[in-house]
C-alpha cells in the first residue's frame, strides 16, 4: 500500500542504514539484462563493499566479465543455468557461488521471479597465501552451529573460515525469542538482508523493527544487537569482512 503521507521504516544513517522493499528504486547495472536491480549497499553510502539484489523475468540473464571483484551470490528463490569461470551448476533456491577475483560468471535461463542477493568486495591479498578458487554450493548442505552455544540462534558459515578469504557470508537462524547474546562492537562491516521472519534491530543508539526483505548496512564499530519476535523463526544473510591485518 502506497503510504499517502510520507512515512517510512528506512533511515541512512552515517554509520548504519535500514532500506525496506517500499524504498526499492532500481538502477541498471553493467552486465545485467531483463532484470530488476537495486544496490542497497555500496560506497556512496560509506560502506567498502556492494550490496546488491537482482530480480529476473524469463528472459533475464547475468554475464559479469573477470575483474578485481569478487562476488559471492545468493539464490533467495527461483534458479537457473549458472557458470563460475569454467564450472557449471543448476542452481535454485538456497543456492550460493563464489567467484574470485579474476574470474568471469553468469546466470542464465532463469524461472521468471528469481532473486538473487550479491556482495561484492575488490580481493585484499595476504602474502604467502594462495587466493581462494570458485565455490558453488547449497545452503541446505551446510551444516550449522549453536551460536555461541546457544540453539536458539543457529549459524552457518557459507565460506570456508580460512586466511585465502577476506570475506564471510553466514545464515543466522533465531527461534521466537531468540537474541544475539551481547551488544556486538567489532571493526567487521556487515551488509545483511531479512530473509524471514521479523524481530527488533539494535544499531547503535537505534532500535527499529524488521522484516522480511529489508537490508541493514553497519559500518565497523556499529554497536548491534538483534531480537527474533512472532511466532515463525526470523532469519537473516550477512556478509562480513575477515582474516586481514588490523594494520
Ligand atoms: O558474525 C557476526 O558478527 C554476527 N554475530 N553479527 C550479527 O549477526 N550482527
Ligand atoms: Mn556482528
Amino acid at each position: 500500500m502506497p503510504d499517502l503521507f510520507g512515512h517510512t521504516r528506512a533511515r541512512i544513517a552515517a554509520r548504519h542504514a535500514l532500506i525496506t522493499p517500499a524504498n526499492h528504486v532500481n538502477s541498471s547495472v553493467p552486465g545485467f539484462t531483463g532484470v530488476t536491480s537495486v544496490v542497497l549497499i555500496n560506497e556512496a553510502m560509506g560502506a567498502k563493499f556492494a550490496q546488491l539484489l537482482v530480480t529476473f523475468t524469463a528472459d533475464g540473464r547475468a554475464a559479469q566479465p573477470a575483474s578485481d571483484l569478487q562476488t559471492f551470490g545468493y539464490v533467495m528463490t527461483g534458479g537457473g543455468a549458472l557458470t563460475v569461470g569454467k564450472d557449471k551448476a543448476k542452481i535454485a533456491a538456497g543456492g550460493f557461488f563464489y567467484v574470485p577475483a579474476g574470474q568471469s560468471w553468469s546466470l542464465t535461463a532463469p524461472k521468471a521471479g528469481t532473486q538473487l542477493t550479491l556482495f561484492q568486495k575488490k580481493y585484499v591479498p595476504l602474502a604467502g597465501t594462495a587466493a581462494p578458487k570458485a565455490i558453488i554450493g547449497d545452503a541446505a548442505k551446510v551444516k550449522g552451529a549453536p551460536f555461541l552455544g546457544d540453539p536458539a540462534a543457529n549459524l552457518q558459515t557459507l565460506l570456508p573460515d580460512e586466511p585465502a578469504f577476506d570475506m564471510a557470508v553466514n545464515l543466522f537462524a533465531y527461534q521466537p525469542g531468540g537474541h544475539l547474546p551481547f551488544v556486538e562492537v567489532h571493526v567487521m562491516e556487515h551488509g545483511l538482508i531479512m530473509l524471514g521472519g521479523a524481530g527488533v534491530y539494535r544499531m547503535e543508539d537505534s532500535w527499529y523493527p524488521v522484516q522480511a526483505g529489508d537490508a541493514i548496512w553497519m559500518a565497523p564499530y556499529c554497536a548491534q544487537w538483534f531480537v527474533a519476535m512472532g511466532k515463525t523463526p526470523a532469519s537473516y544473510l550477512y556478509y562480513k569482512d575477515v582474516n586481514r591485518p588490523a594494520i
